[in-house]
């Protein structure tokens, strides 16, 4: 596949004012009328009139309502020129499409009996001929018809304005957007389903009205879903001064969808999963994402909608700000459910945020497929929806916020949409406005769009006793990335605490200021490496940096075991208290891992034990927090952590030292789950939830070491359990600590849950995770073979794909990667599978390998000839392709 540059990027010489369409829905022959007004754009170098199109039967093309002159007409597989005279013309040109043969989930395809779309990136190639890119903003008025007995319902964006019935059984509705938008927001849902309903009142005043439509029998799943649709309006409204726009606010809930959920203007389309929960079957994280997702995409209306992308280099525009802008909003409604505690609720939110930065986007900046969170080239779009544009992205807007303030950031935003409402835009015309609306020049923070890398950031300190004084010199270095080996200094924000010996934060003094002041501050590394003297102290202080995490880097600070209990004991900075643990953990695990690599004796150190236990016994913290900071540093990042990656290594000491600080803190971890008020009735409230959270890591702790009134504990709660978060959590701590009890559970867990899909991914996912196997257990690569023939398993359901073939490829390094390769030979017949019907789900699950250098040499060994296998295979798409190349390169 060609591969597309950002600095080509040129205006089309034509543009779409008005579309209109006519859609005569048909399982395996829709027909497509489409008909354009289209007008020169001034704007651009004069040239043809070019659409993009994709799996289209063209049927007719008129110009003007005539058949074209000849040689006017240039036609490809992908793409029509029409050389065209005079400055507007009127096109229409009907196409013919297969919704029921399109398995790859991109433009019109059917799920459970409906239609449905996606199309963002260009999947509206895949409906009719358009220019397709994110820069041609035009009206839409579409007209669905369809049987009235298969899709009863009938929704486009924006308003209704008419509806009938036809002959044959056939009806009909009209829809029309007041805004113009890009094709990639068109979206139509044409299916039997039912609506919850709510009608509010926006800020100014105007009623408006919000539906949550899913397939009936889901009714009762729905509430959730409006109240924290409900909440995300109010939340723009206080935060931004930022309004609904439109009359009708529509989420439909599908079952086969690629990714999470997609914001076409006023018709949301979300997989069910991110809608659909009651307290049986969805946990309390369930409920969490729920909330985060439903409040992104009504969040993109204005972060993406309003003001869209020029081109799909700016992806991380609408991307890194919107998840910015929810991350607040979970944070906010954390901290208002938690009240007092408010600030330990903040801090565990932006400790699950780093949690997944950690896991998934700093593997990627080390990868094959590093890239800036505004990526220079790529040859599929759909490959760079990635944790780099989105976390990365959202970590970046995030120093902005630090660096200007609220006031400022708020004023920048206010600047941004004052100048770009309508627009489509990229991240210069952003941060200009950040930079305008704040005096500030932002030039040197631009650097952070166009470099990969995840930076280091050594910290050094010398404490002066004489005068009192503590120096900290701060050095920052960006790794080469491919294709990127010079790097420059970047402009990083350090928030930066010092703690007394008595463990209290000391007021900051920075030599040349009068007084001391805050205890915390954040310091601006700019240069390659700086230093600031702190003055009037009157002993040695342990430094606590990057509070809050406040850059997306790598602190190298060497800091002894004793240090990090301290700061584990008594940093004021919750999210550095959580830090010290993750990184003493890290250190014990990594050492685990290397003894057994090389075949030593493993032990745990006492003093870690000890430091881990004050956490556990500490009852004045949040039950939330506590179960953050009692959970032992994610698989994936501490594999990126160890040279070279031994993923058998590493699960042996995760296995040995989770069942190590289950045996020797038993009494502690039974005591707790006595100790803590179990919640009433179930309520999804943060409170609650951490409290269930809490209990949960204190059975797969037990389990962890078969103690045995643990393991009947787990046992009783699965039995007993009146929610799905105590079920699943008393299921997973039997599963994973390979009890003789966890099948039995499985096999009632399933006769339960068999006819509930959201569920049974639970259930596969779970299964294909197993973290630990008992020698004789069935290998868990077998387990997920034989799980490919359920009944309830489906190659062309994503959820389903992600849920069994996911979580083992990239949750479960510990049994995937096999010495004898048999992992990597399935991945790869996976793998060419899915690639045959849905090649962006197949190039999620290729990625699984890309990081495969790192591995020990017998695993790259194994792991080549199925990576060469994958490339060599008939008809690869260029989703995996792309993939697949970068990780040979
Ligand atoms: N903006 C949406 C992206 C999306 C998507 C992209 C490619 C293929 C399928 C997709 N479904 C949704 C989601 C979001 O970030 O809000
Ligand atoms: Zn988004």
């Amino acid at each position: 596949a060609p591969t597309i540059q950002r600095t080509d990027y040129a205006p089309l010489a034509w543009t779409v004012r008005r579309i209109d369409l006519h859609f005569a829905l048909d399982p395996q022959a829709t027909v497509v009328t489409s008909r354009l007004a289209c007008a020169r754009n001034p704007e651009a170098a004069p040239g043809p009139l070019l659409l993009d199109g994709e799996a289209l039967e063209t049927l007719s093309l008129t110009i003007g309502g005539l058949d074209p002159a000849p040689g006017a007409v240039r036609r490809g597989e992908t793409r029509i020129e029409i050389d065209v005279e005079g400055d507007e013309v009127e096109l229409e040109i009907v196409t013919r499409i297969n919704p029921q043969a399109n398995t790859t989930l991109s433009g019109l395809y059917r799920s459970r009996g409906g239609y449905f779309t996606q199309c963002e990136a260009e999947g509206f190639r895949r409906i009719t001929w358009f220019p397709d890119r994110p820069d041609v903003m035009a009206r839409f008025s579409v007209t669905l018809e369809g049987d009235k007995a298969v899709c009863p319902v009938l929704l486009s964006n924006g308003n209704l304005v008419e509806e009938g019935d036809l002959p044959d059984g056939r009806h009909y509705a009209r829809w029309e957007d007041p805004f113009p938008k890009p094709s990639y927001l068109f979206a139509l849902v044409a299916a039997d389903l039912v609506a919850l309903e709510r009608r509010e009142l926006t800020a100014s005043g105007r009623e408006v009205l919000l539906q949550v439509w899913v397939e009936r029998g889901n009714l009762d799943r729905c509430e959730h879903a409006m109240e924290s649709l409900v909440h995300a309006m109010r939340w723009d409204e206080e935060t931004f001064g930022l309004e609904l726009d439109l009359d009708r606010f529509m989420i439909v809930a599908v079952s086969d969808f690629n990714m999470g959920a997609m914001e076409n203007k006023g018709l949301n389309i979300f997989n069910a999963k991110y809608v659909l929960a009651k307290p049986d079957t969805a946990t309390d994280v369930d409920y969490e994402h729920i909330e985060s997702v439903v409040a992104h995409e009504y969040f993109h209306n204005w972060t993406g909608n309003r003001v869209t992308c020029r081109d799909w280099f700016q992806l991380t525009l609408k991307e890194g700000l919107t998840v910015f802008r929810d991350q607040q909003f979970s944070a906010d409604m954390l901290a208002r459910a938690a009240g007092a505690e408010g600030d330990s609720a903040r801090a565990v939110k932006r400790i699950d945020d780093v949690r997944v930065l950690r896991a998934a986007q700093f593997p990627e900046d080390a990868g094959p497929m590093a890239h800036p969170i505004r990526p220079e080239r790529y040859q599929e779009i759909n490959n760079f929806y990635t944790a780099t544009v989105y976390e990365k992205g959202a970590e970046v807007i995030r120093m902005l916020h630090t660096l200007l303030g609220p006031e400022g950031f708020r004023n920048g935003m206010d600047l941004y949409f004052s100048y770009h409402d309508g627009q489509a835009v990229t991240c210069d015309d952003f941060v200009e406005a950040m930079s305008e609306a704040n005096g500030r020049d932002l030039d040197q923070f631009m650097r952070w769009y166009a470099q990969a890398g995840t930076p280091r950031v050594a910290a050094r300190g010398g404490w002066d006793a004489a005068d009192g004084s503590y120096t900290l010199t701060l050095t920052q270095h960006t790794p080469p990335t491919p294709g990127q080996t010079e790097k420059l200094p970047l402009v990083i924000p350090v928030a930066v605490g010092l703690i007394g010996p008595d463990g209290a934060d000391l007021p900051l003094q920075l030599e040349g200021e009068a007084a001391p002041g805050a205890t915390t501050r954040v310091l601006e590394l700019n240069a390659e490496s700086r230093q600031w003297r702190f003055v009037g102290l009157s002993a040695e202080p342990v430094p606590s940096l990057l509070r809050g995490f406040s850059a997306p880097v790598i602190l190298e600070l060497e800091e002894d075991d004793a240090r990090l209990a301290f700061r584990m004991a008594n940093d004021s900075d919750a999210f550095n208290r959580w830090d010290a643990a993750q990184r003493y953990a890290e250190r014990v695990l990594l050492e685990l891992g290397a003894a057994a690599a090389e075949g030593r004796a493993l032990g745990v150190p006492v003093a870690f034990v000890e430091a881990f236990a004050r956490l556990l016994r500490d009852d004045r913290l949040d039950p939330a927090f506590r179960a953050q900071a009692l959970a032992l540093p994610g698989e994936g990042y501490l594999l990126e952590r160890m040279q070279p990656a031994d993923p058998a290594a590493l699960r042996t000491a995760q296995i040995y030292l989770g069942a190590e600080l289950g045996r020797v803190l038993a009494a502690d971890w039974l005591a707790l789950t006595e100790g803590l008020v179990e919640p009433g009735e179930y309520r999804y409230h943060p409170a609650d939830a951490g409290r269930r959270a809490l209990i949960n890591l204190a059975l797969r702790y037990l389990c962890a070491a078969r103690v045995p009134a643990g393991t009947g504990l787990a046992r009783r709660r699965f039995e007993s359990a009146s929610n799905m978060t105590d079920r699943f959590g008393a299921l997973a701590a039997l599963v994973h600590g390979a009890l003789p009890e966890a099948e039995g559970a499985l096999a009632a867990f399933y006769e339960r849950y068999r006819d509930d899909a959201l569920v049974l991914d639970k259930w596969f996912a779970l299964q294909a995770g197993a973290w630990r196997r008992d020698a004789g257990a069935t290998p868990v690569l077998e387990r997920v073979r034989a799980l490919l023939g359920d009944p309830g398993f489906s190659l062309s359901n994503p959820n389903k794909v992600y849920a069994l073939l996911g979580s083992f490829f990239r949750a479960n390094p510990g049994e995937f990667h096999l010495a004898d390769g048999s992992g990597y030979a399935f991945w790869a017949d996976q793998v060419i599978a899915l690639d045959a019907a849905n090649p962006q789900v197949a190039a999620r699950m290729a990625r699984a390998l890309e990081n495969w250098r790192r591995f020990t040499p017998v695993l790259r060994e194994a792991v080549r000839p199925q990576l060469e296998r994958v490339r060599a295979a008939e008809g690869l798409s260029p989703d995996v392709g792309e993939i697949v190349a970068k990780a040979l390169e």
